[in-house]
């Protein structure tokens, strides 16, 4: 297998079985980009089974609290209970397992903790748990990924279900691909990772110079200068290895090294 890793994701109706026997449902949403990361399909299932839905912004770390502010004001517009944390940073981590505590119908109870690859699903548990016990990781299909569905108990007759994430169907083309496979496993890495440029520097311009030091923006020129900087050729026609650039793109967009976010304005746009 060359170290390549097949990921597993969940099915559909592994989650459905998952949602139906939990008491709540977390969905978790990568803050930076709502949009894209918040599945439409498991929330109407979870509507669909008279669940108590919360859905969790995740990684506010990385925007400005007023962006944070904004997303959940926008969300919870459309009728949805709504928290904005940062599992790595411990934000908000201790109001959101109160607020859990305060919507569970009964007790004991179970938290199905829901959403696309990489929002930070483990990480929330760990962070409510108060010690390690999910595994996390940051790349898809990278050691530490969520592989099946784990229960962890946060505090007597709490308990939280993790669970692999699920493929990204409405966070559309490149978000399924990026999310859905590991880097190291795409076949044509260099189209999405292209449109990965794009989409990050609409948001923020000088994003790829901050990240490398590159000062074009044309995603393709991007990925030549990036693998020529590293040394990055084909063994024989010395061009260079942009597939190679591709994956470290989406690589680090994974690992935060490349900073963006999509402001709230867009969606009142969209
Ligand atoms: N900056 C920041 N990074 C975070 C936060 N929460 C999680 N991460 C990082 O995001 C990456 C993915 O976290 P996981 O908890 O493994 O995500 P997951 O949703 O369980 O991933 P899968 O199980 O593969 O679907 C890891 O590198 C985490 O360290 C956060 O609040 N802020
Ligand atoms: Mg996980």
């Amino acid at each position: 297998m060359n170290g390549v890793m097949a990921m597993e994701l969940a099915s559909w109706r592994l989650l459905a079985r998952t949602i139906k026997n939990a008491d709540v449902v977390v969905e978790v949403v990568d803050i930076r980009d709502p949009i894209h990361t918040r599945s439409r399909r498991v929330e109407s299932m979870v509507n669909a089974l008279d669940k108590e839905l919360i859905i969790v912004l995740n990684k506010s770390d990385l925007v400005p609290r007023m962006v944070a502010e904004k997303w959940k004001r926008i969300i919870e517009g459309q009728g949805f209970e709504v928290m904005y944390v940062s599992a790595t940073r411990r934000l908000g981590t201790r109001v959101l397992r109160g607020f859990i505590k305060s919507v569970a119908p009964i007790k004991p109870f179970s938290v199905a903790v829901v959403g696309y690859p990489k929002t930070g699903k483990s990480s929330i548990i760990n962070a409510l748990r108060g010690r390690k016990g999910a595994s996390t990781s940051p790349i898809p299909g990278s050691p530490g990924y969520t592989k099946s569905i784990q229960l962890l108990k946060i505090e007597p007759g709490f308990y939280m279900i993790d669970t692999p994430g699920v493929i990204p169907i409405e966070g559309g083309w490149p978000e399924s691909i990026i999310r859905g496979r590991s880097p190291d496993e795409l076949v044509d890495p260099v189209r999405p990772a292209m449109a990965l440029i794009e989409r990050i520097l609409k948001y923020n311009p000088r994003a790829i110079q901050d990240a490398y030091g590159i000062e074009t923006r044309d995603p393709l020129m991007i990925l030549e200068e990036l693998a020529r900087k590293r040394g990055w050729f084909y063994k024989l026609d010395k061009e260079p290895l942009i597939e190679q650039a591709a994956r470290t793109i989406i690589r680090d967009y994974h690992k935060n090294k490349i900073r963006f976010y999509v402001p709230p304005e867009e969606y009142l746009l969209s």
